[in-house]
């Protein structure tokens, strides 16, 4: 596959919409913009929702790949996380099967399989203790469930339609970790646009589903399928531990919030407030 230049950003006025926004056009792309929500500093930007179809069969005509982040991104009632996220992600698929688009790189999460118990606590760890990429679906809520059924979509669309995805679990990609959790799974926005780069870029990916994070010292996951896209991430949470630690405490194993890869969202998820 040439790689790609013009790309369809989903999800575009979100908080990773907006980090990518300004990191991934120095690796050279072209951005069309989408999200339900209009974009202030960005006119140009399409201003529709992922349930209609014509919106997105004419925003995907002629890119060369999407990166699908748009969608309900923390807990919600079954129903609306039905139409945005399961409904919505097979709209985007049809229309990018139907307008030939060859790649999806897909924002999965890391609560598709947030009831995988945490490795244990502390740093760093024995490479065989970290989450395998194959560990099974264990998700922590309707919104998880969601991205399992995106990563089994982007299968079934590689298998039948040979339409490429690398499904991204991303852990927590924000400008700084907030957590202790975090530490473990956080993904720096600049290590967050090399991956999303070679997601887009690397060779013959098939359906590929990678752990997104930064190469923190306190790794819960496993990063061999990320590396072997050529993702080579440059930053660490551990700057950020003796004062997140200091503040909040050590992780607590025999509390499920601590004790899990997906945190709080196994007891008391975050609501989407929309
Ligand atoms: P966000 O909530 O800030 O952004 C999501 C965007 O999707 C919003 O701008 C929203 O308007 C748009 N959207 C929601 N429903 C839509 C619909 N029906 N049609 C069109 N647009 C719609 O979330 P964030 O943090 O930027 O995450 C982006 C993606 O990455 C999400 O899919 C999220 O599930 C995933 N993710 C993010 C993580 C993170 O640490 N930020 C961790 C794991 C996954
Ligand atoms: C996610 O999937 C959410 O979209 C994001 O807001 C964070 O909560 C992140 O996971 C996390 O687990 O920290």
């Amino acid at each position: 596959m040439p790689a790609p230049r013009t790309v369809l950003l989903t999800g575009a006025a979100g908080g990773l919409g907006t980090l990518m926004r300004s990191l991934l056009p120095e690796y050279g792309y072209t951005l069309r913009l989408f999200d339900v929500r209009p974009i202030e500093d960005a006119p140009e930007a399409i201003t529709a929702d992922l349930t209609d179809k014509e919106a997105l069969r004419e925003a995907v005509r002629g890119v060369d790949a999407v990166l699908h982040l748009a969608g309900i991104s923390l807990e919600a009632p079954f129903e609306k996380i039905l139409r945005s996220n399961i409904e919505g992600t097979y709209n985007l698929y049809e229309a990018a099967r139907l307008e030939g688009v060859p790649r999806i790189v897909f924002a999965s999460s890391n609560h598709a399989v947030g009831f995988t118990p945490a490795p244990r606590a502390g740093t760093p760890l024995d490479p065989s203790a970290l989450i395998p990429i194959d560990t099974p679906h264990r998700p922590d809520t309707f919104y998880g469930l969601s991205k399992c059924f995106g990563e089994d979509l982007a299968q079934l669309y590689w298998d039948k339609h040979g339409l490429e995805t690398v499904s991204v679990r991303i852990g927590s990609c924000f400008p700084e970790p907030t957590g202790v959790r975090m530490l473990s799974v956080w993904m720096s926005p600049a290590d967050g646009a090399r991956l999303f780069h070679a997601a887009l870029t690397a060779e013959e990916v098939g359906h590929t589903v990678v752990h997104g994070s930064s190469a923190n010292t306190r790794l819960w996951w496993d990063l061999t399928s990320a590396r072997a896209l050529g993702y080579e991430p440059q930053d660490d949470s551990e700057p950020y531990a003796e004062k997140l630690i200091a503040e909040q405490g050590e992780l607590d194993p025999e509390n499920p919030a601590h004790s899990h890869l997906g945190g709080h969202f196994v007891s008391d998820p975050p609501i989407w407030p929309y």
